[in-house]
């Protein structure tokens, strides 16, 4: 490389991330036949609209590119093209953020309600949290969890969605170590006529391996990044059912031409590489063994004497109360620490929290990233050893 500065700094983070335990669960390492798409000529070309309907010349591959990932992505989650019955899917959103607010673009009427997840519950900034974009344009009606279970109050969310009438519920979190339940959510949309949204960002690629379940049977829309458990490169992806409704047009006209210019088509043809990948028997493997990582990770660190939010997990991720109501150390504090020792991972507010979201109560912990690595359960075991060790200041 002849940007020398440029190249010392991959350098450094490629070494950086060979040295340490990475347990952020939104975090993966991808092939390198993925870096190498990313890295290709394809970045060169600008593809303004969709495939065949194009403002530039010179798209012979890039509709077929386009094309390609496409059929993957559906190939991958078992979903019918249609019309109609079937599914529509745009592999063009920038990232997990764009993609949603296309979505909420496209169904839901300016000034109109979003049901959605607080950030500090485990929700996600474009759910409809006030500071961001889609809490300003959009009304976010919260989704509760139940003080007790630390689980979504799905009764409670039938009733609020009822009262409420959001033009969309969005499920699917970033904090949340348990499966949600689908199928209520879906009878809460149908109580007030809203769209089911179902943001599968943190979970696809256990979606994708048989290891979660699928929200394709209930869901109008799924969105997800392609760079979590999918194992992708950054990228996000829309799922629309093709129906009457003609729910996939208004979303392919959200994101081009209303949010977006051209698609990054370096990225697109990362993406098709990574949704082969993930078809494969081995990828299967893989995301099984990241939730089993996971459960063990949880039950030894609840072991320990630590408590784990919902009592443990059916996911890839756990979140922990380092906090313990004063008698532990706070999340920030925990963040600082386990990175002084090698081990990187993320404060977060935990269900309830009554500390700042810059200094919270808890940890996320994930297994993803390591499973990659080939980490099993004895490894995550020894982890959450360690990690007792560290928070408790004996290591
Ligand atoms: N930043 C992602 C996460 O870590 O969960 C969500 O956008």
């Amino acid at each position: 490389m002849k940007d020398k500065q440029i190249e010392k700094l991959i350098k450094a983070e490629e070494q950086r991330q060979k040295k340490v335990i990475n347990l952020i669960p939104s975090e993966n390492y991808v092939s390198k036949d993925v870096l190498l798409a990313i890295g290709s000529i394809f970045d060169n070309k600008y593809a303004e609209g969709y495939p065949r309907a194009r403002y530039y010349g010179g798209q012979t591959n890039t509709d077929k590119l386009e094309e390609l990932c496409q059929e993957r992505a559906l190939k991958l989650f078992k979903l019918p093209k249609g019309p109609p019955g079937g599914w529509a899917v745009n592999v063009q959103p920038l990232s997990g953020s764009p993609a949603n607010l296309a979505v909420y673009v496209a169904l839901a009427p300016v000034g109109s309600k979003i049901m959605g997840l607080p950030l500090s519950s485990g929700g996600h900034l474009t759910h409809g949290q006030k500071v961001s974009f889609t809490g300003k344009v959009w009304t976010q009606v919260p989704i509760v969890l139940d003080p007790k279970t630390e689980l979504v109050d799905y009764k409670k969310m039938k009733e609020d969605a009822a009262r409420e009438k959001p033009a969309v519920i969005v499920v699917g979190f970033t904090a949340y170590p348990r499966v949600v339940d689908f199928r209520k959510c879906r009878e809460a949309a149908d109580a007030c006529g809203a769209y089911l949204m179902v943001d599968m960002s943190h979970f696809a690629g256990l979606v994708a391996g048989g290891a979660y379940p699928s929200p394709f049977e209930y869901a109008d829309v799924v969105t997800s990044t392609t760079h979590k458990t999918l194992r992708g490169p950054r990228g996000a992806l829309i799922f629309s059912k093709r129906d009457e409704r003609g729910i996939d047009k208004k979303i392919d006209r959200a994101i081009f031409p209303g949010l977006q210019g051209g698609p990054h088509m370096g990225q697109i043809a990362g993406i098709a590489v990574a949704l082969k990948e993930d078809a494969s028997p081995a990828f299967k493997k893989y995301a099984k063994q990241v939730v089993k990582n996971a459960r063990a990770l949880a039950a030894e660190l609840a072991k320990l004497g630590w408590r784990i939010i919902s009592g443990g997990t059916d996911s890839h991720l756990v979140l922990m109360d380092t906090w313990m109501g004063g008698k532990g150390i706070s999340g920030k504090e925990a963040e600082a620490l386990l990175e002084k020792n090698g081990i990187i991972c993320n404060k977060n507010t935990i269900p309830g929290e009554t500390r700042s979201p810059f200094d919270p109560s808890g940890i996320r912990l994930g297994t993803p990233a390591e499973t990659t690595r080939g980490r099993k359960e004895k490894d995550f075991i020894s982890i959450a050893r360690r990690i007792d060790k560290i928070l408790r200041g004996k290591k």
